[in-house]
Formats: structure tokens, C-alpha cells, sequence
């Protein structure tokens, strides 16, 4: 083609890709609605559930979902020192908060370390000082692996919500740091109802359907390590495959490297003591927390349906879209 015609045509299609960007943005905000997430003011039956928030896939806070669970008023820091203090528990320890992150060119996981909880607490509590940043956060169903006692005061899983999937949850985490403690952004293929017992936890969400806009890049996973002078080092994983991860931090986004995060849907909310949010599969989610923070939350692996075979689609799609733009040196 002559060059002009080659301009013309190229406009054209960004045009066309506005035009497709925008009808689909509208699609998708009718669907979901504002930025904000809708409160429950009970606990759904099965099916209303179901139908409703499992199906079309949105998030929703239930109020008070779990304020009968005799942990809302036992698990104060004196009550586990009294009943698990002694117990080993996996500590996540960062220099700067954040676990499975990227951190320059790297994905960079955290020092995991085996404490005794009353060790763990008394960091959390500041009876101790060490350095980095603590966070009990191990996720292969810590809580009924490492504090079975604990699982008296919550339920072992979530009798309406194991009704209306027709399984039990894969996992069942306890959540317990500091406040600099933060969940980078990543989405998970499970059901997640993620429960509050004290503190309060900030998410920011986004739909499956922002995928297009939120950028993902190849690193070489690595590990903190704790020096004996107090500062921690960087060591690459032996032999790992790089893995994908997102770069992008919510709170800061660089939006001079990352522009099309800016056409992203955020939702924002907090989740407090008592109220349990249901974080559908798919929904990427960037976590904070109040200091010293307690949470509870299941997962129940996600059906692998329509929804999915469409988020893989548009997954897949997005790839290939990175990729021709960057084949042209294009970063619109
Ligand atoms: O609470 C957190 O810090 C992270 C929770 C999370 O990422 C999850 O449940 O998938």
C-alpha cells in the first residue's frame, strides 16, 4: 500500500477500535451498574443466590452474614495467644508489604517463615520489633490445616452458598497482618466469600470484562531473603519459568507505561467487621487492610462454564491485540 492509504487505513481501524471500545464499555456498565457494590441485608437463600449474584457474576456485601459467629467477640489477640499461641503458623515477610508482586523486573514472592503465633502477635502488637512486614496469608486452606481449634468459632464452610454450588469450598484461609500488608492485583478462579471477624479490609475490584485494559507482563519469579544486616535481598527461584503477573499498582498506576488502565471500571469498597463480601470468579482485586486485620474466607472452585470459555476468549483476544500493537510500535 502507499503509505497515505496505509495511514488512512490504520486510522480507520483505531476509529473502528474506539467505536468497539466505547459500545462495549456501555454493554457493560449496564450490566453492572455503577462503580459501587450493593449491600445485602441478609443471607440469601440458595437459589436467589445463585440466580442473582453466582450467575451474572457480581459482587455484593452481606451485611451481618456473619455477625452470629461466636469469633466476632473471641478472637480478640489475648484469646489466640491463650488458645493457639504456641502453634506454628506460615508468616509472609516482605520489606515493604508486598507478597507475590512486581517488584522492578522481577515477581518477587515473599520470605515465608514458621513462628510461634504468640511471636507473630507480638509483632503485629509492637511488643516486638523486627524488620520487614508481616502477614499470615498462606492460602492452601490455612485455617483448617494450621488452627483446626479456630474452626469452632466460624463454620467450615458456607451452608447456603455449598447448597447453591453443590460443593464444598476448596479452601478455607485465615487472613491476619499488618497494615502496610498489601495483595497485589490478581484474579482467581474461585467463588470467594471473604469474611470479616475484626478491622476492616479495602478492596478495589475490577470486572472480568476491564481484562482488555489491564495489562499483563512475563517476570522471573524470585524470593525475598532477610540479611543479617536487616535488609533484604532478591534471589531469583532456580530454574522457575517466568511467570505472567500484572505491574500495574491500583493506588499509583502509571498510566505514562500502562494508558489504557485508564478505561478501566474500578469498584471500590470495604468490607467490616461481621459483613462478607462475594467476590465473584475472575473479578481481579487489590487488598488492604486495617491493622491487625482478621478475616475468614472460602473459596469454592468456579464452574468452568459459558462465563469462562468467554473470559478466556476475551483474554486471548486481548493478547493478541497487545501484541499486534506492540509488532507496530503502537502503545495507544
Ligand atoms: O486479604 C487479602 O489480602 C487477599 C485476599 C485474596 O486475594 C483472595 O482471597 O483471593
Amino acid at each position: 500500500w502507499p503509505r497515505t492509504q496505509a495511514i488512512t487505513h490504520r486510522r480507520s481501524l483505531q476509529l473502528r477500535g474506539v467505536c468497539v471500545r466505547d459500545s462495549w464499555l456501555s454493554l457493560v456498565s449496564d450490566v453492572l451498574g455503577s462503580g459501587s457494590v450493593p449491600y445485602l441485608q441478609e443471607a440469601p437463600s440458595p437459589l436467589a443466590f445463585y440466580r442473582e449474584w453466582v450467575c451474572p457474576n457480581r459482587p455484593c456485601i452481606i451485611r451481618d452474614a456473619v455477625a452470629h459467629w461466636p469469633a466476632l467477640h473471641k478472637w480478640t489477640t489475648r484469646y489466640l495467644r491463650t488458645c493457639i499461641g504456641s502453634k506454628l503458623a506460615s508468616v509472609a515477610v516482605t520489606p515493604n508489604g508486598y507478597a507475590d508482586a512486581v517488584y522492578k523486573d522481577r515477581f518477587v514472592m515473599p520470605e515465608e517463615r514458621e513462628m510461634a503465633l504468640s511471636n507473630f502477635l507480638d509483632i503485629v502488637e509492637k511488643k516486638s520489633h523486627q524488620p520487614g512486614v508481616f502477614y499470615i496469608q498462606k492460602q492452601c486452606s490455612n485455617l483448617t490445616e494450621e488452627f483446626p481449634e479456630l474452626l469452632l468459632d466460624v463454620e467450615s464452610h458456607i451452608p447456603w452458598m455449598s447448597e447453591a454450588l453443590g460443593q464444598l469450598p476448596d479452601a478455607v484461609n485465615f487472613w491476619l497482618g499488618e497494615e502496610a500488608a498489601v495483595t497485589s492485583l490478581h484474579k482467581d478462579h474461585y467463588e470467594n466469600l471473604y469474611c470479616v471477624i475484626s478491622g476492616e479490609k479495602h478492596f478495589i475490584l475490577h470486572p472480568p470484562s476491564d481484562r482488555p485494559f489491564i495489562p499483563y507482563e512475563m517476570y522471573q519469579p524470585a524470593r525475598y531473603h532477610l540479611q543479617d544486616d536487616g535488609s533484604f535481598s532478591v534471589m531469583d527461584e532456580e530454574g522457575a519459568e517466568k511467570v505472567p503477573w500484572i505491574p500495574i499498582d491500583p493506588l499509583d498506576p502509571d498510566f505514562t507505561l500502562y494508558p489504557e488502565y485508564r478505561k478501566t471500571r474500578p469498584f471500590h469498597c470495604t468490607v467490616r467487621a461481621g459483613e462478607m463480601l462475594y467476590l465473584p470468579s475472575l473479578w481481579f482485586h487489590h487488598v488492604r487492610q486495617s491493622h491487625g486485620c482478621i478475616a475468614v474466607n472460602y473459596w469454592y472452585d468456579m464452574e468452568y462454564d459459558l462465563r469462562f470459555q468467554y473470559f478466556k476468549l476475551i483474554d486471548s483476544l486481548t493478547k493478541v491485540v497487545m501484541k499486534e500493537k506492540e509488532a507496530e510500535g503502537c502503545l495507544v
